[in-house]
């Protein structure tokens, strides 16, 4: 994507791989699950129905937190997602594997999960009311944020689903935040996936009450934030979104 590479050339001028990741994969109970993969999927006929939520034919960045391509990915609104799912127990992990993932993208992971409001997610946007909850944040610990972890870790992030929200069908919405250039407002990067899932066993916990669009400002001090600043300022990084949801377990 032309505006990515253009908007990158920070990253590149440091020595970075001005490459951006996405999802082919997800992996639950040791089991490797098709995500989307962006250089295949949308070329074949007929288009493959995945667990992952397809995006527009690239790996870009969402510059607006405040546009309807924040809620699941770039283009996602208009894409038909299948009526397909995977499975977890409540309790249970969600590997999210990325292809790849460039280090020096510096940033938080952030993963909010919201209730499909039938037992199908594929009709479900997502983008109205206030359906989604965060279950998991990783920020910046022992020196390296989130972002450069994630890279290290074979690009694979593990997300825990609660074990006491309510069965049913979930979207998890699972988000790289880049700030390596959101010292000026409008430079962070957003990389938001969704993934369909069904949960199983649980409790009775329907927890809610953030938006996307919505709960993201482009001045919220997690978005306009220079990394650069040092160890001490880094440590005191507030993501955007706030705290995990109370309560999960
Ligand atoms: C890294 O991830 C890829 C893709 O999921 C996988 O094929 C490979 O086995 C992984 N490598 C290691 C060392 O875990
Ligand atoms: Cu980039």
């Amino acid at each position: 994507m032309r505006l990515s590479t253009l908007l990158c050339s920070a990253a590149v001028l440091v020595g970075e791989v001005a490459a951006h990741g996405y999802v082919p994969w997800i992996r639950i109970n040791g089991q490797t699950i098709a995500g989307w993969d962006v250089n295949k999927d949308p070329y074949t006929t007929p288009q493959p129905l995945r667990v992952v939520r397809g995006t527009k034919q690239d790996s870009g960045f969402i510059a607006d937190p405040t546009s309807t391509d924040i809620t699941c990915s770039i283009g996602n609104q208009a894409l038909p997602p299948g009526p397909i799912s995977a499975t977890v127990a409540a309790g249970g992990t969600v590997d999210v594997l990325w292809n790849t993932w460039p280090l020096g993208h510096y940033g938080p992971v952030l993963n909010y999960m919201a209730k499909c409001p039938t037992s199908d997610c594929s009709t479900y946007k997502g983008d109205s009311g206030s359906p989604w909850f965060k279950i998991q944040q990783s920020v910046y610990a022992n020196g390296e944020w989130a972002s450069d972890t994630l890279a290290k870790s074979n690009f694979t992030y593990s997300v825990k689903i609660p074990s006491n929200i309510a069965p049913g069908a979930y979207l998890l919405r699972h988000e790289n935040l880049a700030l390596h250039g959101a010292s000026n407002q409008g430079g962070a990067q957003f990389y938001p996936v969704c993934i369909q899932l069904t949960v199983t066993g649980g409790g009775s916990l329907n927890p809610s009450g953030l938006s996307f669009p919505g709960t993201y400002k482009a001045t919220d001090p997690g978005i306009l934030f220079n990394v650069y600043q040092g160890d001490a300022a880094n440590q005191a990084y507030v993501p955007p979104g706030g705290s995990v949801y109370p309560g999960l377990t």
